[in-house]
Formats: structure tokens, sequence, C-alpha cells
């Protein structure tokens, strides 16, 4: 297989970076090589959040009334990570090594996006624009001189529930590449957007939720400013609303229930995706900042960022991600950060869902599981 960056099948790398510590470690019962071990965790599976320091918020509030559909997040000072390092956790160890360690970051105050951007929103943007999504151009030769002329179409990665049990360190069982598959058309050229106006827009590479964001006059947070947002106020929960998944039996978030990826049982009320908004918002108002769709944020991804900014002490300020992308497990591939997991996250596989958590995925790879939401930054004081 010839390394590209891309989206096509036969190199699909990053395809599905996405609820998929998979695909950077091997089989759950063995380790990646030369790295430390996690700590043992607890019997409850979530190690002690002992690392975790008091978020203190900035008194300051928003000047001018909030953009429509935003709220205001003060940020401030917080503990950025997860230490919910557990064997337990999703059957692969050491699956939020990345998200390591726990370290203090402060970041300045700014307007987001209470819900994931709907198909609704995406639509205005290309009525506005003629804006032609990564999804919906074919491949050029040029650009994948090697790949087979019948993969060189214009589609994406569509998630396909498997007929049975399956390995769950083979993701090529349950993802496929789906010709004429984009956000006009989230499982392919038979399917539309009607009835679906108020779900997350889907399909969408980096370069079409920055261009979204541009047009909107708005950008894509920061990790540091999605997980400051994310947390809600809140110091070193596992979850952006406490430490229980469902507290008081109360679903929180839409993920998968079920036999992943044969069965999605859909207790939470979903079986797959689900308009914006349907659960609990956080602390800030923020709805789905756990599952539903991942959400692109702006930082180039490394499983080290965070031991970096750790190393170097102190507190990080307003950190923009390291300059360049580099994941030992495909270092040709060119990937940003995506945060808080989806509707495919289970607990058997991945989860992601929890708030202090990572994922990543190739720049021009989108899927019917990745969106976004944007950020805006606050006008000046006076
Ligand atoms: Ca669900
Ligand atoms: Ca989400």
């Amino acid at each position: 297989m010839v390394p590209m960056t891309t989206r096509l099948p036969n190199s699909v790398a990053a395809l599905v970076a996405i609820c998929v510590a998979a695909i950077t470690l091997p089989a759950c019962s063995t380790r990646t090589g030369g790295d430390p071990e996690p700590a043992a965790a607890p019997s409850g599976g979530v190690a002690p959040l002992s690392a975790y320091l008091p978020t203190v918020e900035n008194q300051t509030g928003p000047h001018g009334p909030a953009p429509d559909g935003m709220t205001w997040i003060p940020g401030g000072e917080f503990s950025m990570g997860s230490d919910a390092a557990g064997e337990s956790l999703c059957a692969l160890p050491g699956v939020t090594r990345d998200a390591q360690p726990i370290h203090r970051v402060y970041v300045d105050g700014f307007w987001m996006d209470r819900t994931e951007v709907t198909n609704a929103q995406f639509e205005a943007f290309v009525r506005a624009t003629r804006y032609v999504t990564v999804a919906e151009r074919a491949p050029t030769r040029e650009e994948f001189p090697n790949a087979p002329p019948g993969n060189l179409v214009a589609g994406s990665t569509v998630f396909t529930p498997t007929a049975g049990p399956v390995p769950l360190d083979d993701y090529f069982q349950w993802w496929r590449y789906q010709k004429g598959a984009n956000w006009r058309h989230p499982e392919g050229p038979a399917t539309d957007l009607k009835g679906k106006e108020k779900l997350p827009v889907v399909h969408v590479a980096y370069a079409d939720a920055a261009a979204y964001a541009k047009w909107a006059g708005k950008r894509l947070p920061t990790e540091a400013e999605w997980e400051f947002a994310a947390r809600g106020g809140l110091t070193g929960k596992v979850y952006a609303w406490g430490d229980e998944l469902k507290p008081g039996g109360r679903w929180m978030a839409n993920i998968y229930e079920g036999r992943f990826p044969v069965q999605d049982d859909g207790e939470d009320g979903y079986a797959g995706i689900a308009p914006v908004a349907q659960f609990p918002p956080n602390g800030y108002g923020l709805y789905d900042v756990a599952g539903n769709v991942w959400e692109w944020v702006s930082d180039w991804y490394r499983p080290d960022t965070f031991a970096r900014l750790a190393a170097a002490g102190g507190v990080a300020r307003n950190p923009q991600g390291p300059e360049a992308s580099y994941d030992p497990a495909e270092p040709a591939e060119k990937k940003r950060v995506h945060r808080g997991g989806s509707f495919l996250c289970t607990d058997q596989y991945c989860t992601r869902y929890m708030v202090g958590t990572r994922g990543k995925g190739e720049i021009s790879t989108g899927s019917n599981h990745l969106g976004f939401r944007c950020v805006k930054p606050a006008p000046p004081a006076g």
C-alpha cells in the first residue's frame, strides 16, 4: 500500500482516526513499545483525579450581546487533559495516554456556538458562497498518482454495522468508502437531507469547516479553548457534567449502546446521529460537547503535545498546538485534533466522550460522525 495523504479507500489511514484508538495501538492485550505503562486504575476503571487544580474563571464578562446561537465562555485557568487511563476503559490499553499529563492552561474568554453546526446552517453557507466540499470533489491523478482509477471518485467514509461480532482492532470491518457520500448525501447518493435540517453537518474536511467559520465571521476553536469550554467551569471531572456517566439514570449524551459495531440499541434515545441539543447542556450552555459528532479543532495533532507543555512548566497561555502534525502510527498523514467523541463511542470500544480525551484525523478526511462548531473572539473592552 502506498502511503498517501488521502480520503481514498486504499489508504484509509486516518479515515477513521476516530473513536479508534485501535489504529495506533496493537491488539488489546499488548502495549505500544517503549512507552511507560499507564497507572493501574482502581476497580471503577477511572484513576483518581488528584492531578487537577481548581478551574479559575476570568471575572470579566462579555462586552456586548451574545452573537446569535453563541454563549459566553469566560476563559481562565484550568487543568487540561485526562488521567482516566484504566485498562478497563475501553478494552484498549493506554487509550488516553495522548491526553496526559494533566497540565495547567490559560485561555482568554470567547463566544462559542452552543451547538454543533447544523445542516441548515451549512446549507446557508453553501448557498451564499457556492462552496464545494472536499468530499464532493473527485480526487485527481496528480494528487494520487498511484491510486487505481476506480478509486478516483468523490466520496467519503461511512459507518456500516457488521452482520456479527468482529475483532475490534480492524476498523475496515465497519468503515467503508462510499462513492457519492458527502454532506448533502450523508449515507450515499440515495440519501438526502430531508428532515435532517437540525442534524449536525457531517462529511466535512478540515478545510470545509474552516471555510464555513470564516464565512460566518468566526473561527475554529483551539483544543485548549474547546476543552475549557467543554468542562463548563467544573474541575477535573470525567464527563462534561460530572463523574457519573448516567447521573440519576439519565443519559447525558448521544453515544452508542449495545454491541459495537453490530447493534446500536439506542437506549439514549438515538441509534445513530441525533438532532443537536437533545441532551442537557453543560455549565456554559453548550450542547453535545460529549458525543453526537466529533468536532474539529484547529490544533495539529501530536501524541506528546501535553507532555511538551507540561515539561515547559508554568501555565500555557492560549496554546495553539504544535507547529506541525506528527502521529508515529501514520507519520505521512497530516492530522488535526478531534474532540468530544461521537454517537459511535461506547465503553466497549472508545470512551472519547470523556471530556479530557482526544481524537485525531487526517485533514482531508470527513466521515458521517465528524462535524464541528465555531468560536468568536470577544470584542475589545470599552
Ligand atoms: Ca445513541
Ligand atoms: Ca459533539
